[in-house]
């Protein structure tokens, strides 16, 4: 039963996205929606390290040819030509978008759906955008995070044609607990959102994709990773996101075998 609830909080992969995507108004448009779940459109460019992965979900570029996702966005491990990765772009329907075909996947060693939430994909040819650096300390698990996806911009909510992005205060350990109890892997998950509100956050479609902030040096760094949640944007239920600087060595390691 346990397993059940978590599967139903854990993100769905959706289906048929490219047709589900809604087309929101150019940007000084009246009435356009909040995107990520209370965010706003990206600039073409601001986050070129993002990716839109077919199966509907979101990614980063760990290496030109390696997108980081999540293991629950993917079936498993091994050659697989299936997964298109979408980048250079915030709209996904523009002409000079860059799509790349996967050839390989690599779910994280020892997912069974609880904790562990990370997947590489390798792509058939380099994409040429700056990759984004993951965190190899838990130094910057805390202040204020960037998200961004293509989800859904409500609970239960199309997909998106265009990236949104949102910021999202850090929730300790302990307050995320308090909301999620043994469902949490403390070690391995990490929390954000505003608790007591909430109103802004990731939701169904922004799995995969990164959270990151600035490192000291001024540069983009990729503290989590999608994962799940009680619905969207609740207040007293934070996003979770995988804890990236937990697996930096896994996925360096991991990486390096594709
Ligand atoms: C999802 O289903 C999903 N509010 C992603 C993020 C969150 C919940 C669900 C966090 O992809």
């Amino acid at each position: 039963m346990k397993q059940l609830l978590r599967a139903l909080k854990r993100c769905s992969v959706i289906a048929a996205v490219a047709l589900a995507t809604v087309s929101l108004q150019p940007s000084g448009a009246s009435a356009a929606p909040n995107p990520v779940v209370g965010g706003t459109r990206a600039a073409q460019g601001e986050f070129p390290f993002m990716v839109r992965l077919s199966m509907g979900c979101g990614g980063a570029l760990y290496a030109k040819d390696i997108v980081l996702t999540a293991a629950h966005c993917v079936n498993g491990s091994g050659n697989n030509t299936s997964i298109t990765a979408t980048a250079g772009v915030v709209d996904l329907q523009s002409s000079s978008a860059v799509k790349v075909k996967s050839t390989k996947v690599l779910q994280a060693p020892g997912y069974n759906g609880k904790g562990k939430d990370w997947a590489l994909i390798k792509l058939a040819k380099p994409i040429e955008q700056p990759t984004l650096k993951i965190a190899t300390t838990t130094a910057y698990n805390q202040g204020e995070f960037t998200i961004a996806g293509w989800g859904a911009a409500t609970e239960g909510g199309a997909q998106q044609r265009y990236l949104l992005k949102a910021k999202v205060p850090y929730v300790s350990d302990a307050d995320c607990q308090s909301a999620y109890g043994s469902d949490l892997v403390p070690g391995e998950e990490l929390c954000a959102g505003l608790l007591a509100t909430g109103g802004i956050d990731t939701c169904q479609g922004d799995s995969g994709g990164p959270m990151f902030r600035k490192d000291n040096a001024g540069a983009w760094i990729q503290v989590g990773i999608v994962s799940w949640g009680q619905g969207c944007a609740q207040a007293g239920y934070p996003g979770v996101y995988s804890e990236v600087s937990t697996f930096a060595s896994a996925i360096a390691s991991a990486a390096a075998t594709l």
